[in-house]
């Protein structure tokens, strides 16, 4: 089979032809293999939760109404969505938990890790209410991370610590007053596996609102917390140029490529691959290239340097290079077929984390403790393996674009400093007011091999440049609008509107950038969405409005993984407007789909999702709510 016009990348269709030579099937041929897939589980309504099952709902309303025990359409698809969120949750409370561990590790001097950035620690010990007067740093470091440990050890009433310290006060009044503060982040995961379990509840209404609450403990129990606690080991990215896309491979270097989401390692092998360049040029090298692939990939780049390779649906594309001596993956979005690709090359494709294996990779387990011989360990696997590469199978596609990343809030707000030191968010606040900037959207999230790769992104970002909007990204949507070149200071001249490029080019000289400031700015990985959410609540603490009022939206053009349906539920209960490009498995249910995208939600929450699946009709719906805030606003 042969598969065409699946990205827009265009690294990715010579590589699918090598790919297809080489005998080797990809994501979009097992996509093409499925086809067509089950309406059922795209309606949501279909159920396994119990071993009577699988039941599932005839949406014609011909057949069965009900599932065997008495589950309707509504239940199955409340039931199945606040699953998914919670999945979703787990995997960012899992990862923010690691980097806590590796916090009180560090400062108590088990773990090889600097605390790199005091005055993080400082302001995370502020908002949490820690002194930190004549504390030296590792004694505040352990404060911080047994602060996050007592989180996940409440047994009582009050809510998330790290929730109530970083949310909008007057956010945590709505929620409270809805019921849906959440507590512990552990108990609450538990709790919904619970609610979800056969015979519990079937009132799809609590179920949806348990799934804002899961929104919640995604949004703060994990990505606020894993952001604050990687900044404070790694340090708070600040503007950084490298490149993106697979020409940032080079035959004549040993290659790297680190894939997955949990930084704690990857960092490590940075740092050991800048030591060990002389032992590549021993073994006949040029040095050594380190690429990152996924959120791993953007965690490396914005406070490293270090160039992305590729997002999501072309990972296994980098492979098919013949370059990629070495591919580490820690967690989330390794697609489970890349042992077959690399037995294809002589690429290492090692394994690092107990839940994350695959037959036929290696596994050198990280361990905090001996982290800094692990990763020595993972850097020499590619020393050793680029000595049996074979040039004949050798072919890095020429694409690369220049990105400039690194905008985290405080890197932004530095950069406004400039032009107003006292009052650095007014310049940014008077641009909105005047409607040189018409409004903010966070284009977000994943690649979903039912979108032609990247279109949904470059596509929905053209248009909301060119109507000034500026945009913040993360995730691979910043992979994929930086593979496109719009990560750059000529993509402002380029793309932006008149009034949007005039503002970019101001704050970039005044930033002494000599160009324009990018018209997207990249804020890190899909749990720096906690940035977004903290750009947000610094904007409307200055206006004295709530985030729902001011002229902003997200969009997640392309996702795919339930962490995405976790980060998006955050993102409406925060009153923030949510495009999804992607349709969720919830038509099956009036109730949920209707509740989600329609009054219910914006009643009581003052965000919404927005479903649209084509790119311009969806920066149009954007647009519009933009302009309807800014009316509400009288600006
Ligand atoms: Fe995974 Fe984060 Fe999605 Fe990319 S964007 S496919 S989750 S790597 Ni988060
Ligand atoms: Fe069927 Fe009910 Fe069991 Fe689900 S929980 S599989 S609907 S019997």
């Amino acid at each position: 089979m042969s598969v065409k016009d699946v990205s827009i990348d265009p690294a990715v269709p010579g590589l699918l032809e090598k790919a297809e030579n080489d005998g080797l099937e990809t994501v979009w041929h097992r996509f093409a293999s499925q086809q067509p897939q089950c309406g059922f589980g795209l309606l949501g309504i279909c159920c396994r939760n119990c071993v009577q099952g699988p039941c599932r709902i005839d949406p014609f309303g011909e057949g069965p109404q009900k599932g065997i025990c008495g589950a309707n359409a509504d239940l199955m698809v409340a039931r199945n969505l606040l699953r998914s969120a919670t999945g979703g949750a787990a995997a960012h409370i899992d990862h923010a938990y690691e980097a806590v561990e590796a916090l009180y590790q560090a400062a108590v001097g088990k773990a090889p890790y600097e605390i790199k950035d005091e005055a993080k620690l400082k302001a995370v010990a502020g908002k949490l209410g820690i002194s930190v007067d004549g504390k030296d740093k590792n004694t505040l470091a352990r404060e911080v991370a047994e602060a996050a440990f007592a989180d996940f050890a409440n047994h009582g009433a009050a809510p998330m610590k790290w929730l109530t310290a970083t949310a909008p006060a007057e956010r945590v009044e709505t929620w409270g007053k809805l019921g849906l503060l959440p507590k512990n982040p552990d108990r609450e995961i538990r709790t919904a596996m619970h609610q979800t379990s056969m015979g519990v509840d079937s009132d799809p209404v609590n179920l949806i609102l348990a799934t804002v609450k899961m929104g919640l403990v995604d949004g703060y129990g994990g990505l606020h917390l894993a952001t604050d606690i990687q900044d404070i080991l790694f340090g708070t990215p600040s503007p950084v140029v490298s490149d993106a896309n697979l020409g940032v491979l080079d035959a004549d270097y040993v290659n790297i490529i680190i894939h997955g989401h949990v930084p704690l390692l990857s960092e490590k092998v940075v740092e050991w691959a800048r030591k060990l360049e002389n032992e590549a040029i021993a073994a006949g090298a040029r040095g050594i290239k380190l690429a990152g692939i996924c959120c791993t990939g953007n965690e490396v780049l914005m406070r490293q340097g270090v160039p992305l390779a590729t997002n999501f649906l072309a990972q296994e594309l980098a492979v098919t290079t013949g370059a990629v001596d070495a591919m580490v993956v820690d967690v989330q979005c390794i697609m489970p077929s890349l042992a077959d690709i690399t037995a294809c090359y002589h690429t290492k494709l090692i394994t690092t984390m107990p839940i994350a294996k695959v037959p036929g990779a290696e596994h050198v387990p990280f361990d905090i403790e001996k982290v800094d011989e692990t990763a020595r360990q993972i850097v020499r696997i590619a020393i050793e393996a680029f000595k049996n590469r074979d040039p004949e199978k050798v072919r890095i596609p020429g694409h690369r674009s220049k990105v400039v990343a690194g905008f985290s809030v405080e890197a932004v707000v530095g950069a406004l400093a400039k032009l107003n030191a006292d009052n650095p968010l007014k310049p940014l606040v008077d641009n909105i007011a005047n409607g040189n900037i018409l409004g903010a959207c966070g284009v977000v999230g994943c690649n979903n091999a039912k979108v032609v790769q990247d279109s949904f992104h470059v596509a929905l970002v053209k248009e909301l440049l060119k109507n000034n909007v500026l945009v913040v990204a993360t995730g691979c949507a910043a992979h994929a609008l930086g593979k496109a070149g719009f990560l750059t200071p000529e993509a402002t001249l380029q793309y932006a509107g008149d009034s949007l490029k005039a503002v970019l080019t101001a704050v970039g000289e005044a930033a002494g950038l000599k160009a324009p400031l990018p018209p997207v700015l990249h804020m890190g990985s899909c749990v720096d969405n906690s940035r977004i959410g903290d750009l947000l609540k610094a904007l409307a603490a200055y206006l004295n409005v709530a985030v729902k009022d001011l002229p902003v939206a997200a969009s997640a053009p392309e996702y795919q993984h339930e962490k995405a349906i976790a980060i998006g539920t955050w993102a409406v209960a925060l009153g923030v407007f949510t495009h999804l490009g992607v349709v969720p498995p919830v038509l099956g249910s009036q109730v949920v789909a209707g509740a989600l995208t329609g009054e219910t939600a914006e009643n009581l929450l003052g965000g919404k999702f927005y479903v649209e699946t084509d790119p311009i009709a969806a920066a149009q719906g954007i647009i519009a709510h933009i302009k309807d805030k800014r009316a509400k606003l009288g600006i």
